[in-house]
């Protein structure tokens, strides 16, 4: 009797454990709905710390992973498997480069935001690959001007 008492506390503190942060879902596709092929979809994601980011894998041949230097000074790196999803919890504030790996220099990216960005100058000088520096360049701007329109 105690133990399954103790088993239905451990499962409500599961359950908690999940709604305390949102979940954001980010497709890997082929095809995206701007006619891009290729991409993350949304490739700009703002959260806050302890949500969670679900890369889905909607179509298959895709991967999410952190991009070297790009994440916040001693954040954990991530890599999920090709043609799987994967969630990651992002507990530490900061700007997030994710790539799959297959398509980096197709320009298969994307940028995870979490809370304050202060890594922002650290994250802009990591070199990219091929049309993944030209993908990046355009989510800065649109991170800065998202910045400015809240003011
Ligand atoms: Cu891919």
């Amino acid at each position: 009797m105690r133990k399954v008492l103790l088993l239905a506390t451990a499962a409500m503190l599961t359950m908690t454990g999940f709604a305390a942060g949102a979940e954001i879902e980010v497709r890997m596709l082929n095809k995206g709905s701007d006619g891009g092929m290729m991409v993350f979809e949304p490739s700009l994601v703002k959260v806050e710390p302890g949500d969670t980011v679900k890369f889905v894998a909607t179509d298959k041949g895709h991967n999410a992973e952190t991009i070297k230097g790009m994440l916040p000074e001693g954040a954990a790196t991530f890599v999920g498997k090709t043609g799987e999803d994967i969630s990651v919890t992002f507990d530490q504030a900061g700007v997030y480069g994710v790539k799959c790996l297959p398509h980096y220099g197709m320009g298969m990216v994307a940028m995870i935001v979490v809370g304050t960005p202060t890594n922002i100058d650290q994250a802009k000088a990591v070199p990219q690959v091929g049309k993944a520096k030209q993908v990046f360049t355009t989510l800065f701007e649109k991170l800065e001007a998202s910045k400015t329109a809240a003011r």
